[in-house]
């Protein structure tokens, strides 16, 4: 391997991926350990990370999973200090965990609106928070951040998600700026529209075996033409973590077949 080639290389590197059980985490998670790394991944609860390890075993990746609420920020804690005793010291963290509530905004509760910024805006800062002082002491670090079509555009029902993948990319670019001196990148992955279980209710099939409507605007608002799949994340995730870009710093990159450069069939 020439050493550009090895540019991308992540032999030797530990990357802790939130909420990799299934989606758009498995897939990143996945090309992360193809390009070397090690991979350590959490979720909310034991049947995720059992359904998450058991995926992983058949795909043929040894992979270090453990249960933890990413808006705890003492098991979030915890996490980080049982990865360094045992595995190592984490050089690339990817925020991936997240939800989304399809409400409409004078029908959602404030407590509603507070748990998806809770899991989508606090909890990236928890989890980067964590790793930032060893990735300090080390002298090198890739922090992650999975943002949205929500990061620059909003839609009926998402305010909660758009303000808070907002706020993540504002997050990006800020720990880019807060610890850029010390050799650590911080960058995002916008995701266009994937085809994953959070967006399966707006593919349904109606009734009558035609494309849910929200699943005819998409194609028709993608210049793709189609939803993306998580496996095209792959590419992206492994560049972003890798010494390749070590001069890409708060940068978002959208992943999103063109949604953001479109202004839309003329009718
Ligand atoms: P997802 O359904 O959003 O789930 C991600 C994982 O995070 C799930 O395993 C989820 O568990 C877990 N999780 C939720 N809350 C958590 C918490 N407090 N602590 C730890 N884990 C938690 O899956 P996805 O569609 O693959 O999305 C992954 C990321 O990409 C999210 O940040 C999402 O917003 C973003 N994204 C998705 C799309 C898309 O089109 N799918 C596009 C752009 C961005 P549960 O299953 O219990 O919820
Ligand atoms: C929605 C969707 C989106 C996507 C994604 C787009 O309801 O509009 O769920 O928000 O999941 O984040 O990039």
């Amino acid at each position: 391997m020439n050493d550009f080639m090895r540019s991308f290389s992540l032999e030797g590197k530990i990357a802790w991926v939130t909420g990799a059980s299934y989606g758009i985490g498995y897939a990143i998670a996945k090309a992360l350990h193809a390009a070397g790394a090690t991979i350590v991944f959490n979720d909310i609860n034991q049947e995720l990370v059992d359904k998450g390890l058991a995926a992983y075993k058949a795909d043929g990746i040894d992979v270090h999973g453990y249960v933890c609420d990413v808006t705890d920020e003492d098991a979030v804690q915890n996490l980080v200090k049982t990865v360094a005793e045992t595995v190592g010291v984490i050089d690339i963290l990817v925020n991936n965990a997240g939800i989304i509530k399809r409400i409409p905004m004078t029908e959602m509760s404030a407590a509603d609106f507070r748990k998806v910024i809770d899991v989508d805006l606090n909890a990236p800062f928890i989890c980067a928070k964590a790793v930032l002082p060893a990735m300090i002491e080390k002298g090198h670090g890739k922090i992650i951040n999975i943002c949205s079509m929500m990061s620059e555009l909003g839609r009926e029902t998402v305010s909660a998600y758009a303000a808070a993948k907002g706020g993540l990319k504002m997050l990006t670019r800020n720990i880019c700026s807060e610890f850029g001196d010390k050799n650590i990148q911080c960058n995002a992955i916008g995701p266009g529209y994937i085809a994953t279980p959070q967006t399966a209710p707006l593919r349904e099939r109606q009734a009558d075996g035609s494309r849910h409507p929200f699943d005819q605007f998409i194609i028709a608002r993608t210049p793709a033409g189609r939803w993306g799949d998580t496996e095209e994340l792959m590419g992206p995730a492994v560049f972003l973590a890798s010494d390749a870009s070590n001069f890409v710093n708060g940068h978002v990159l959208y992943v999103d077949g063109g949604i953001l450069a479109y202004i839309g069939k003329q009718p």
